[in-house]
């Protein structure tokens, strides 16, 4: 068993090569909700989303969230009615949100939830929220607070952050499943995803840190950082905000303690040596799953 710490697109590719590496091996992923929102009443979770979809090949490749193929009619309308539509639920994603905030409101959790849509799209991988609970990322910046998606979509997340708060997480429970799958899995995998954003929020839940610490060894991160830049979103400009190094090494330095094995990308190469100073095993291969071969090649690292 395989269990992915992860955010949204870094992360769903990751899964994807994974299973498409081997069709057999149990794969389960521990997902963020700290992005999760509340929009017209309906309770949108991107992450669990971009996963799945990706996962059922109906993902937007294009805009990196939502379906192929959408349609924007409701937006459109809400737009003429006046309502907020800044942030862009398309009318076939609308169907997933009408979905699960239905179940969620006879109170069904976010783990059912999931599960129920995840084997509605007919995917044979496990998500799991990493609880059940309220977790929401937030943002102290120039402008002052603002919510997760505010800083993401409405201000393009081009606004200078002094610091990130993850209201809840040190309240919240970890779900028994993703418990489970943290201490059953044989390798543990922290996706290519954003360290301060995506996966933070994860480990703040207590109980994971403890898992991770004492499972070191069995615990691989892939950088997300190839040449010092992100490949999408801002983690390379949110490091820099909050005093972290932008490369692989600031990246090593943020998991040092939890992660035996850190694969960084080509490119990076040269700080192999830095990295492996901060206390881990460093594997160099291509991380940027640009095409088939690459997104194997990365597969077989974490593996291997
Ligand atoms: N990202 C955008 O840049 N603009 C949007 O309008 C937008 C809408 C949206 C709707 C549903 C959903 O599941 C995700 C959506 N995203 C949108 C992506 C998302 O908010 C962020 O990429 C993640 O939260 C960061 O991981």
């Amino acid at each position: 068993m395989i269990t992915v710490l992860s955010g949204g697109v870094g992360a769903a590719r990751l899964l994807r090569a994974l299973r498409r590496h081997d069709a057999d091996v149990e794969l389960s992923a521990v997902v963020n909700v700290g992005d999760d929102v509340v929009m017209h009443g309906l309770t949108i979770c991107p992450d669990l989303d971009t996963i799945m979809y990706t996962l059922a090949g109906v993902n937007n490749d294009e805009l990196g969230w939502g379906l192929a193929g959408e349609s924007w009619r409701v937006m459109q309308r809400l737009g003429e009615l006046g309502g907020d539509n800044w942030f862009g639920l398309g009318d076939l994603d609308l169907a997933t949100h009408l979905y699960r905030s239905q179940r969620l409101s006879h109170g069904a959790t976010k783990t059912e939830v999931t599960r129920e849509l995840v084997s509605k799209f007919g995917l044979d991988v496990a998500l799991l929220p990493v609880s059940d609970d309220s977790i929401t990322t937030e943002f102290d910046t120039e402008m002052g607070p603002l919510s997760f998606q505010e800083y993401f979509v409405r201000h393009h997340h081009d606004v200078v952050v002094n610091a990130v708060r993850v209201r809840g997480a040190a309240a919240a429970r970890l779900s028994d499943e993703s418990r489970d799958a943290l201490e059953r899995s044989e390798r543990i995998v922290i996706a290519p995803s954003n360290p301060l954003i995506s996966i933070d929020p994860i480990l703040r839940v207590p109980g994971v840190l403890d898992i991770l610490s004492q499972r070191r060894d069995d615990v691989v991160a892939v950088s997300p950082l190839v040449g010092g830049a992100a490949l999408k979103g801002p983690a390379d400009r949110l490091m820099r905000e909050l005093g972290h190094d932008v490369n692989s090494v600031g990246v090593a330095r943020f998991y040092q303690g939890i992660v035996g094995t850190m694969i960084i990308d080509v490119v990076d190469a040269n700080q192999a040596d830095a990295v492996s100073a901060t206390g881990c095993d460093v594997r160099v291969t291509t991380t940027v799953m640009s095409d088939e071969n690459h997104a194997m090649a990365l597969a077989d690292a974490v593996r291997s």
